[in-house]
């Protein structure tokens, strides 16, 4: 089933200057990038996007990571993209995560864990409302779609 899932490179791998190779990986496998921005995340957006977590310990870090810097916001297209991208990106902390994913291959820390993907349906609709308004997403026939897709 084709489904969007919002996808978002956190201020490490902004600093970091990995950017471009992270975004390879996505489109090197057949997924499309249908929208893309850098933006600096102010408390409360970091703070609804990370609700889920705001009564953990590690709560106030987060925020304070998130929006130190900018970060590089998109939404990605595929066949099955949600559970996919969480693959290609890896375990939440990138000591686990399996080399050959992006946290496995780029990060340390779970703090300093340099890519953030949604992990359900519900969440990508969430967050791609949060970050994106509706004419930022592009719709379009991309020209290789019949040698990725059978
Ligand atoms: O969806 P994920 O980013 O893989 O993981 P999540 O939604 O459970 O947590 C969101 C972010 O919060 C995660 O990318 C890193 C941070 N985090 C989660 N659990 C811990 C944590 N940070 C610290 N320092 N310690 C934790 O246990």
């Amino acid at each position: 089933m084709m489904e969007k899932s919002f996808v978002m490179m956190k201020p490490d791998a902004v600093q970091r200057r990995i950017m471009g190779k992270i975004l390879t990986r996505f489109e090197e496998k057949g997924l499309q990038i249908v929208a893309a921005k850098l933006l600096k995340i102010d408390e409360d957006l970091a703070k609804e996007h990370y609700g889920e977590h705001s009564e953990k310990p590690f709560f106030n870090d987060l925020v304070s990571y998130i929006t130190s810097s900018p970060s590089f916001a998109m939404v990605i297209e595929g066949d099955d993209a949600i559970s996919l991208i969480r693959k290609i990106v890896g375990a939440t902390n990138p000591k686990e995560a399996d080399l050959g994913t992006i946290r496995g291959d780029f990060a340390m820390d779970m703090g300093r864990n340099i890519i953030h993907a949604s992990d359900s349906p519900a969440s990508a609709e969430r967050e791609i409302s949060l970050f994106f308004n509706e004419d930022e997403i592009c719709e379009y026939k991309i020209a290789d779609d019949s040698w990725i897709y059978e």
